[in-house]
């Protein structure tokens, strides 16, 4: 597996050199400035492209685009959906030209990855973030106020929400809202409570069934231009893996990616496995999962949950990369055996680019101001953790 990290552009905190003393080989990033929808341009990467050349005295380079958005004007078959693709279009072309080979997207409508708590206080002293149902269901039903929204939870969980807000005071309320709606980074978008209430209104006549459509209609536009130019793209699971706001959310389970992958039977279309984000359902087995999709995994996030027991929804926390609910080995083996399986085709594609995904904060990350799970040391360690396994594996399959 290929050792990458990612990286938000010259604004980031933590810099190219942290990543390369972290032991990173390659960069993941995207031109975070531009607004999706915009067509990026040849000048831009290329100056991206440089400033990773230059930081990192020429060893690292940028391995793959984590995200070129996917606007909601595409996911929702908005009136300049045709312009909206070209410009998607126009930005593969010139990423090829560049000779970035990988795009990470995601297809999930209005929020991109969600939680309730940046930085939830660990017994070691850390902090973590946490997806918390009760309190999720506190912002939709109390501070959005969604139309609805209360009657689209179990009666226990609306009922405690109407508690936790009734006990919130003014700044916890936008401590809320900014984890939910706005204090991501990474999100193609940022939103405000106004354009989330909107937003949601557009995607209400859609069901899940429109959307998954929306998504094959989308891939059908790029998936021969991204043959033609040798590129892969790879959708991103839906993070947590279920409905939230009463949208559609249609990549969240093993049928999600089989139906989609079947109805785009490309090579140059595949996933970007996050066990964080597929492992924070219950139903969901990882390793199994990794096994089933293995062939088309172009890009993989490596993380880990605790969840609560039970059914989806459900809250969790974003644990220790190796100490959680999913099977790290286990998926990390399954990477493995892909990757031996790609070298004895003869595939070009057979090493495939990792990264660990977010971290604690712990130590000089705390007060470092890095972006929400996504500090230096934190991620540091998993990385070492997960080289750790990888080494060991390799060694014993040798
Ligand atoms: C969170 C990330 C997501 C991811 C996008 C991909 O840490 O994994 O924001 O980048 O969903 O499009």
């Amino acid at each position: 597996m290929r050792r990458t990290w990612r990286w938000f552009g010259p604004e980031d905190r933590v810099t190219l050199a942290d990543a390369r003393q972290a032991g990173a080989e390659g960069i993941v990033t995207a031109l975070h400035q531009l607004a999706p929808g915009l067509p990026w341009t040849a000048d831009a990467v290329a100056e991206r492209q440089a400033q990773i050349a230059e930081a990192s005295g020429g060893a690292l380079q940028w391995d793959v685009v984590e995200s070129l958005p996917v606007s909601e004007g595409i996911k929702t078959k908005s009136p300049d959906w045709a312009t909206q693709i070209d410009a998607y279009r126009r930005s593969m072309e010139v990423l090829a030209e560049a000779g970035i080979e990988t795009i990470c997207y995601n297809f999930m409508p209005v929020l991109d990855w969600t939680r309730t708590e940046l930085r939830a206080p660990l017994p070691s002293g850390g902090t973590a973030m946490r997806f918390d149902l009760v309190d999720f269901a506190a912002f939709d039903i109390h501070i959005l106020e969604r139309p609805g929204a209360a009657e689209s939870y179990p009666p226990d969980t609306a009922a405690a929400a109407g508690e936790v807000a009734a006990r919130m005071n003014d700044s916890e309320k936008s401590a809320l809202c900014e984890a939910v709606v706005s204090g991501l980074p990474g999100a193609a978008e940022r939103w405000t409570l106004e354009d989330v209430r909107a937003a949601i209104g557009i995607y209400a006549p859609l069901s899940a069934d429109v959307l998954r459509q929306t998504h094959v209609d989308f891939l059908s536009e790029v998936v021969p231009l991204a043959e033609r130019l040798g590129l892969r793209l790879c959708c991103h699971p839906d993070d947590p893996p279920f409905s939230l706001l009463g949208l559609p959310r249609t990549m969240s389970t093993l049928e999600d990616y089989q139906a989609i992958l079947g109805a785009v039977d490309s090579a140059a279309f595949g996933v970007t496995f996050c066990t964080g984000s597929l492992g924070a359902r219950p139903d969901n087995d990882c390793v199994a999962m990794a096994r089933a999709l293995a062939p088309r995994i172009h890009f993989v996030h490596l993380r880990n949950v605790i969840r609560e027991k039970g059914r989806a929804p459900c809250s969790f926390i974003e644990s220790e990369h190796l100490d959680g609910d999913v099977d790290m080995v286990g998926v990390i083996e399954a990477v493995l055996d892909e990757e031996a399986r790609r070298r004895a085709a003869g595939r070009p594609d057979a090493e495939i680019p990792m990264r660990p995904d977010h971290g604690h904060d712990i130590l000089t990350d705390i007060g470092s101001g890095a972006q929400p799970g996504y500090p230096a040391v934190g991620r540091l360690k998993g990385m070492a953790e997960l080289r750790g396994v990888i080494a060991a594996l390799t060694r014993r399959a040798a």
